[in-house]
């Protein structure tokens, strides 16, 4: 069988804050294993392509702000199950809600200005996953399918 990947961010917030080691901690003590990482400051239409399921969203415009105000760290993550093991890692969208034990809950929450920053990003499913490394990862010999 064909291995699985799926595409990891470091949001900006995230690396600012110096987390980036201990997300990768994470995700890699699980037993996944990185294929590609690199930090990189991600212009709009990046952005807007990344995030095209939610161009209509009323907060779509801010989101696209706090992803492109800094650098972030892209990767490509692979294992059996790997995008259900790390959007289980990540917890859920809300920071403040997100349970305990997970990435945003033990280390995301809300800070009073407007914007949900919650640290990590993971691709949702197969398509997404093979679509957003594509995105991400032009350069890499392989993608999803490999
Ligand atoms: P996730 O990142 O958990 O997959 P998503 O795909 O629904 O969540 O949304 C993408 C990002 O958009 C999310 O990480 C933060 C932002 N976002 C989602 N819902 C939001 C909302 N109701 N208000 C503000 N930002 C939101
Ligand atoms: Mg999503």
């Amino acid at each position: 069988p064909k291995k699985e990947h799926t595409l990891v961010l470091v949001k900006p917030d995230g690396f600012r804050r110096g987390l980036t080691g201990e997300i990768l901690r994470r995700i890699e003590s699980k037993g996944y294993v990185l294929k590609g990482l690199k930090i990189k400051q991600a212009d709009r239409a990046l952005l807007e392509e990344h995030y095209a399921e939610h161009r209509e969203r009323p907060f779509f415009q801010g989101l696209i702000e706090y992803m492109s105000a800094s650098p972030l760290v892209a990767i490509v993550v692979e294992g059996d199950r790997v995008i259900e093991g790390v959007r289980s890692l990540m917890g859920t969208t809300n920071p403040t809600l997100a349970a305990p034990g997970t990435i945003r809950g033990d280390l995301g929450r809300d800070w009073g200005t407007g914007q949900v920053e919650n640290l990590v990003h993971g691709s949702d499913s197969t398509t997404s996953a093979i679509r957003e490394i594509a995105l991400w990862f032009p350069e890499l010999e392989y993608h999803a399918e490999d």
